[in-house]
Parts: structure tokens; C-alpha cells; sequence
């Protein structure tokens, strides 16, 4: 049986590439399949083209997207069955006492209204002892009797179950109240909380793949419990409370190794699982040709594409043609817009003090690039100045030919050294880059020590 009470997020970093989704899939895929986890992929940003056309070859769909990892009030609201405002006092307090919580009163709209609560129906009581002159005449029969809605609490706080959790801490501090409304977005009824969990939420749990820098990942990551790191980059991780499995290899993607994990545990996955796990492993190393490629990359690749060619799933004989097809169906440079071609595949680094962003696109042919390099670079700077950057690097791959065309904005001076050659158009020649990871970002890095 899977927990499904509390989910596990499998998710990869920000501006998700083939590898991050794929790997977040496959290993969600296995831990519910050997774990039995309620293990969940996630993405924290829209997908790319070649992302959403792998997933439709495969007809998969995307993985959920969470905007940020703090909890909502869903994650802590309980959905008590409600009681309507005529029913007796008698009724909603037998419900109370049963539940050690308030009864939510609501109207025929599905709205509530309010609660009974101890506190709303000491209240009631109180005033009618203020107010009647014999006491003795008055059952407690009598009192419980009286429709529901006159003893309730109006004016219980009410938050909406896609709020973040942390917004309506200060509110529930200052209250004397213990228990809370969450409504729908639309004001109807949704459940009851009560004010520990508020205080003391409980927290996200997050396995990273695929990254393991905080500048790289889902918002609000502070406030999500990290419980497994897998990834194949440098370090630049959170600290943890507890130990927690984290496992960093130099492969060259991801996705090699969770199916290398897959294989592992002799267990053969479903062929759209090893057919996305195939177009990360083939994406990440442009068909295994990068530098960041290693013979575990290709293991994986043969073991992977023999399950997609005896399955049909995909109308490849060999990797070689379903790695042409995948990078050709995420190149467009020449139709798309500067947004999408320096936001896609953005990374955002903080090294000494300062932080820069490294964006990568890949193109069919670097002419795609000519008529762009005014445009881009006004794209760069801006970049810059909104999310304060020292400089801004776009580097435009070609794949096919393994070398690179690299944009920079901002303070260029700081990166004079590196050994690329400067041509007439501004842009710098770098034949033979093609790995952002493993050949630019340490050259950059290796400026500032
Ligand atoms: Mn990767």
C-alpha cells in the first residue's frame, strides 16, 4: 500500500530541461514501485518544446507544478462533514464533543458561517443566564434545543486553502481561537483547522534531482524538509537537520542515474518511463558526445534503448536517429522570442559575493545566431539590471559541430581571461565548448579564486 498521506516531491531545478523532468519521473516511478512512497514528480516552471515533445511521442503528461515548497492550508485543513444553521445545539455539540473540535455551520450555498466551539456555547449559555429571571425553570433540554446557529462563533477567522500557511501565522497568534475556517478560492466551505498545525506546519517533503544549489531550485525551499539529494553537478546545497541520503555522481545526466538504481534492483521500467529516462540521458550529453559523457552513459543508453525498440514505443531503431530527432525538436532560435531564448535554460550562480546568470541554447546551425546578437544582448542587460547580476553569459551551442558562440552583458571586464577569442560581431568563438557545467562554469569560477 502507498502512504498517501504525506507526498514526496521528486523535483528538478528551475527552467526544468529533458533531465530534470525525466529523472524526477523515473525515480518517482521507482520509489513507488519498490518503496511503495507516495513519491510525486514535480516541475518548478513550464516545460521546454523538447520537453513537451518527448512527452507527446510518449503520451505522458507533464509532471504537477508547485510554484513554491510552503505548505497551503489544504496540507492542514480537515474536511469535517458540516452541520446547517437549523440543526440543534444538542446535535452540533454531540459532533464537537466527538471530534474535540469546533462544528463548521454552513448555509445552503456551502458558505460558512461560522463554528460551535466550548467557547461559543459557554458564551451562549452566559448570556442566557444573563437574561432569564427564573433559572429554574430553564431544562438544559431547553437549551440544547435551540437551532445551532445561535450559539456559534461568527466571526472564526476564515483563510483560503491555496493561501500559504505562513501568510496567517500572525493572525492565528494573536487569536484566543483554536480552531479556524479554510474555504475554496470561491468562499465555500472547505474545512477546519486548528491553530498548532498553523503555527507548526507541517513541511514539504522535497528529494532534488537533478540539482542540489538553492539558486537553482523552487522557491521557498527554506521552508521544505530535504529528504534525498541525486544529481550529477558541483555542490551548493542547504543543510539539513538530520542525515539524509545524498548521492552526487560525474555522469552525464541524471536520468543515468536513476536507471542505473533501476537496474540495480533487476527491475525493468513500464518503456515510456526508459524511453524518457533515454531522451534525458541523450539530451544532457548531446548524444553522448559532450565531454560531461562518460561509458556509464553509454551502458545505460544500450540497456534503455533495448526496451524502447522490443516495446515499439517510439518509432526509433537506434539512438543515434531518436537523438536528432529530440535536439532538432527543441532548436527554433530563429522564430523564438529573446524571453524564451535566454529564460529556457537559465542558471543562476553566486560565487565571492556576486551573482551571474549562465543561459544555454542550443541551435542547428550557429547563422540561426547572426541576426539575432543586437536584440539578445539588449536581452542580456536587462536581465541583468532585474535580477541583479554581475554579468549575464548566453552561450549558443552548436551540436552538431561541438563549439559554441558566447553573449556577454554587464561587467565583461571580470571575465577578460577567459580564453575565448573576441570576433567582429561582439560575441566570443569557443570551438570545441559545448558543456556549461563541466568546461564554462569552472573556467569562469577558476577567475575568482
Ligand atoms: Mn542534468
Amino acid at each position: 500500500m502507498i502512504d498517501q498521506i504525506s507526498p514526496i516531491y521528486v523535483l528538478g531545478h528551475v527552467n526544468p530541461d529533458i533531465d530534470s523532468i525525466a529523472s524526477a519521473m523515473g525515480y518517482a516511478w521507482l520509489l513507488r514501485e519498490k518503496d511503495e512512497k507516495n513519491a510525486i514528480a514535480a516541475r518548478p516552471g513550464p516545460i521546454t518544446p523538447q520537453t513537451a515533445w518527448i512527452l507527446q511521442q510518449l503520451h505522458l503528461e507533464p509532471p504537477l507544478f508547485l510554484a513554491d515548497a510552503s505548505p497551503r492550508f489544504n496540507r492542514i485543513a480537515r474536511p469535517l462533514p458540516p452541520v446547517t444553521p437549523n440543526r440543534s445545539l444538542r446535535e452540533a455539540w454531540s459532533i464537537a464533543a466527538s471530534n474535540s473540535i469546533g462544528v463548521p455551520v454552513i448555509d445552503a450555498d456551502n458558505r460558512p458561517l461560522g463554528m460551535v466551539t466550548g467557547a461559543s456555547v459557554f458564551k451562549f449559555i452566559s448570556r442566557q443566564i444573563d437574561s432569564l429571571i427564573d433559572l429554574n425553570n430553564v431544562s438544559v433540554a431547553k437549551l440544547l434545543s435551540v437551532p445551532c446557529c445561535e450559539a456559534m462563533d461568527p466571526d472564526v477567522p476564515r483563510f483560503k486553502n491555496t493561501m500559504r500557511i505562513c501568510e496567517g501565522h500572525r493572525r492565528v497568534m494573536r487569536e484566543e481561537r483554536n480552531d479556524f475556517l479554510v474555504t475554496h478560492d470561491d468562499g465555500t466551505y472547505w474545512g477546519v483547522c486548528r491553530s498548532p498545525d498553523v503555527i507548526n506546519p507541517p513541511k514539504m517533503k522535497i528529494i532534488l534531482v537533478d540539482h542540489n544549489e538553492i539558486s537553482q531550485s523552487i522557491r521557498a525551499m527554506d521552508e521544505a524538509e530535504l529528504v534525498e539529494v541525486l544529481d550529477h553537478h558541483r555542490l551548493g546545497t542547504q543543510s539539513t537537520r538530520i542525515p539524509v541520503p545524498f548521492y552526487i555522481d560525474i555522469v552525464g545526466s541524471t536520468s543515468t542515474l536513476v536507471s542505473e538504481r533501476i537496474f540495480l534492483f533487476a527491475m525493468t521500467p513500464p518503456p515510456e518511463i526508459a524511453a524518457l529516462l533515454l531522451a534525458g540521458v541523450i539530451s544532457d550529453t548531446l548524444i553522448l558526445n559532450s565531454p560531461t559523457t562518460t561509458s556509464r552513459d553509454r551502458i545505460v543508453v544500450d540497456n534503455l534503448m533495448s526496451i524502447v525498440k522490443s516495446s515499439g514505443v517510439l518509432p526509433f531503431k537506434n539512438y543515434l536517429d531518436f537523438g536528432k530527432e529530440l535536439l532538432t525538436a527543441g532548436s527554433g532560435m530563429v522564430v523564438a522570442s529573446v524571453d524564451t531564448i535566454i529564460q529556457t535554460d537559465l542558471k543562476i550562480y553566486e560565487t565571492a559575493g556576486f551573482k551571474f546568470g549562465l543561459a544555454q541554447v542550443e541551435v542547428g546551425n550557429l547563422n540561426e545566431l547572426i541576426a539575432r546578437v543586437g536584440e539578445i544582448s539588449t536581452g542580456l542587460d536587462t536581465l541583468c539590471q532585474s535580477k541583479g547580476l554581475s554579468f549575464a553569459l548566453l552561450m549558443v551551442t552548436d551540436i552538431v559541430r561541438s563549439v559554441s558562440r558566447l553573449l556577454i552583458e554587464g561587467e565583461k571586464d571580470k571575465l577578460n581571461d577567459l580564453p575565448y577569442a573576441k570576433l567582429p560581431d561582439g560575441t566570443y568563438d569557443a570551438p570545441g565548448l559545448v558543456s556549461r557545467k563541466k568546461q564554462l562554469l569552472p573556467a569562469i569560477l577558476a577567475l575568482f579564486e
